[in-house]
């Protein structure tokens, strides 16, 4: 079953027991950030937070952890809380084949309610903002899907984007955005700046839950988010056209911002805690110049938690990165079994391969740093073989210790991208990257002592179940 919009969502959680209400006033800083943080240090099966009673705030709605476990992430794909990750994991590659559903466009936009523009914009009467980790530079809008369009093919809709990017409020209509160099956004800033011209942007925020798994997913650049948002909803995504760019928003978002990024602008943003669990420091980003918000009736305000792993950030993008590597892979090598891309977005990813010859599994390794994600993420790879599984983690540790060769086993690769969040990486953005591979050597790499595996006897698993019997009877 699908959610058209983030409230249907929330009071799907709430029943099913996974959204608690903070009734008793709470500071705005450092209360809401402490308890989203809390939230991700209390064990599985943490809900989504509302708070509605917070200290200098009149009328304020404000949702967080929405996504923060993985109960709440199976709830968003439509699934039984209960629902493993792994099964998880499995259903959202199975949906993928889905891909494209077409979405529905309807007229009567909830956001349409309310608007203001021009000189009466003022993002801090609609938002109630505040900071999340203690050392941040400002205010971030951290879980906004922002939609903009290629400026060399505006009517095509399968190159209209939809990302998420940290969004620095710093004025009451300025916004300093980052966009990565890796993301689809970066391609269209960069060809309107070749133009001169300013990018419009819509930036939508507070949206069903699907909307921020597909907006944080690396998908090839004219694959359309709305098309892949339906196939993981199992239907089609109801969407709308923006009042002021006339872009494609999502139907249900509880408020749209709409401006322009200013062609060759750059204004300090951050510093900001990031995923990473280090801060990123102050840099020179592209500035919005809003000109127009529309939103609900009492509107919800929907932020997000992130900093030293595990937070909501990493269940947000930990499916959705897993999946379209393990189908991007497959697309050219079939033998891949599994992608765990679970690990701080992905820095590092575990694949799981079946080697078609000598050196096959390297390759494996080195076309995964050459995928969308990879290009700005995959630093170290760990490559095992088909029958030992990447998510877990005791067995891919037996791998490496027993395999791996290190002279010929690690390949390191010097000075390749990265996103220059990456603390490592040095310059920042840049990075040597790893490949280790853990796989058995096969003809005509003749390397080790493999000849004569040790494999569970095949009378194990009728004494497992003997076992479990005794000990229940016992
Ligand atoms: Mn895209």
């Amino acid at each position: 079953m699908a959610y058209d919009d983030l409230r249907s969502f929330l009071h799907a959680l709430e029943k099913e027991g996974q959204l608690l209400r903070i009734n008793e006033q709470v500071s705005p800083e450092p209360d809401l950030a402490a308890a989203a943080n809390a939230a991700g240090r209390i064990g599985e099966g943490a809900p989504a937070l509302w708070f509605d009673n917070v200290t200098g705030f009149t009328d304020a709605r404000i949702a967080m952890n929405v996504h923060g476990s993985w109960r709440n992430h199976a709830m968003a794909l439509g699934l039984p809380k209960e629902t493993s990750t792994r099964e998880q994991v499995e259903e959202f590659a199975r949906r993928w084949d889905d891909f494209p559903v077409t979405p529905v466009r309807r007229e009567d936009a909830p956001w349409r309610e309310n608007s203001v523009s021009g000189a009466d914009v003022d993002l801090f009467d609609v938002l109630p903002l505040f900071r999340l980790n203690d050392g941040d530079g400002g205010f971030y809008l951290d879980k906004a899907a922002v939609v903009s369009r290629d400026p060399d093919a505006p009517e095509d809709f399968d190159k209209q984007n939809l990302g998420i990017y940290r969004i620095e409020v710093i004025g009451t209509d300025r916004l300093a955005l980052q966009p990565v160099p890796m993301h689809d956004i970066a391609q269209h800033l960069r060809k309107a700046e070749e133009r001169g011209e300013d990018l419009p942007v819509a930036i939508t925020l507070g949206n069903d839950p699907v909307v921020p798994i597909v907006a944080g997913m690396p998908m090839a650049y004219d694959q359309s988010e709305y098309e892949m948002a339906g196939a993981l909803r199992g239907e089609a995504m109801p969407i709308a056209t923006a009042p002021l760019t006339g872009f494609d928003v999502p139907w249900g978002s509880e408020v749209v911002i709409e401006g322009f990024i200013e062609s060759r602008v750059r204004q300090i943003e951050g510093p900001f805690g990031e995923f990473t669990g280090h801060y990123s420091g102050g840099r020179r980003m592209p500035v919005v110049r809003v000109e127009r918000i529309s939103h609900r009736t009492n509107p919800i305000f929907e932020s997000l938690y992130l900093g030293m792993p595990w937070t909501e950030c990493d269940y947000l993008v930990g499916p959705n990165t897993c999946v379209p590597l393990l189908k991007q892979l497959r697309a050219e090598f079939p033998e891949v079994k599994a992608v765990n891309a679970m690990y701080t977005h992905g820095l590092l990813v575990i694949i799981s391969t079946a080697k078609r010859y000598g050196g096959f599994a390297k390759a494996v390794g080195m076309r995964a740093m050459t995928t969308p994600h990879g290009l700005g993420y995959v630093s170290q790879v760990i490559l095992v073989d088909e029958d030992v599984d990447p998510f877990d983690l005791p067995q891919v540790m037996w791998a490496q210790s027993a395999k791996v060769n290190p002279a010929e086993d690690v390949v390191v690769i010097p000075n390749l991208s990265v996103v220059e969040l990456a603390p490592a990486s040095q310059p920042a953005g840049i990075t040597s990257k790893m490949i280790i591979d853990a796989t058995t050597p096969v003809k005509p790499d003749v390397r080790g002592n493999f000849g004569t595996p040790t494999k569970d006897l095949p009378e194990a698993a009728e004494w497992a179940d003997r076992l479990r019997s005794l000990l229940a009877n016992r």
